[in-house]
């Protein structure tokens, strides 16, 4: 069994529900069992500016699956939202699951960046981390605690209905 952490992103069409479905939908991984998700966040986007905030939050697995397989998984999750993939980078999306942390594994393969390339500066996946685990050490020895403290809010808050 390895501890996850997946980073959900959505900021069209309704991206609450979008967020709600994908949490539904990670509970249902097979070899898995979700443990734990942070509240939902709205945030401000990064990248392009002519584009809706976004709803973040963060899910914490354990799993049986190897990293390529969990990605599968959440690539068809992703698909199953009615995902479009365009070419513009950090352009609007209905989902986005991203695979923050595998364990303490290190992988850098031709599908796979793990740790996630942009954990470090993204405050919309760093704050809803520590809301769920506070004490994380990454791979690195680095401190979740010390990384969040290097990184603003950016007008990240917690989303209340
Ligand atoms: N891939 C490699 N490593 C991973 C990983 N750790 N987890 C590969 C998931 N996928 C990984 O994915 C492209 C390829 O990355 C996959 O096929 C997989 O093999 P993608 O989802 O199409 O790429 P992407 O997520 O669209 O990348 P892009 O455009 O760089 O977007 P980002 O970096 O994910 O940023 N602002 C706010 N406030 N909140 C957000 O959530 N999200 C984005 C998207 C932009 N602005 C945002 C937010
Ligand atoms: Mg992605």
């Amino acid at each position: 069994m390895t501890t996850c952490f997946i980073a959900i992103g959505s900021n069209l069409s309704d991206p609450v529900a979008q967020a709600k479905e994908a949490i539904e939908a990670l509970k249902h991984l097979p070899k898995s069992e979700l443990t734990c998700c942070s509240s939902l966040y709205s945030s401000t986007p990064m990248g392009p500016q002519d584009q809706p905030d976004y709803i973040n939050a963060v899910a914490q697995i354990t799993t049986e699956l190897t990293p390529l397989e969990l990605l599968d998984c959440t690539q068809r999750i992703e698909q199953e939202q009615g995902r479009v993939r365009k070419d513009e980078r950090w352009g609007p999306r209905t989902l986005d699951l991203d695979i923050i942390l595998y364990g303490n594994e290190v992988i850098d393969s031709e599908r796979l960046t793990i740790p996630h390339y942009g954990m470090n500066e993204r405050e919309f996946v760093l704050y809803p981390l520590l809301e769920i685990a506070p004490n994380l050490q990454l791979p690195d020895g680095s401190e979740l605690k010390t990384l969040v403290n290097n990184v603003a809010r950016n007008g990240l808050r917690v989303w209340l209905p």
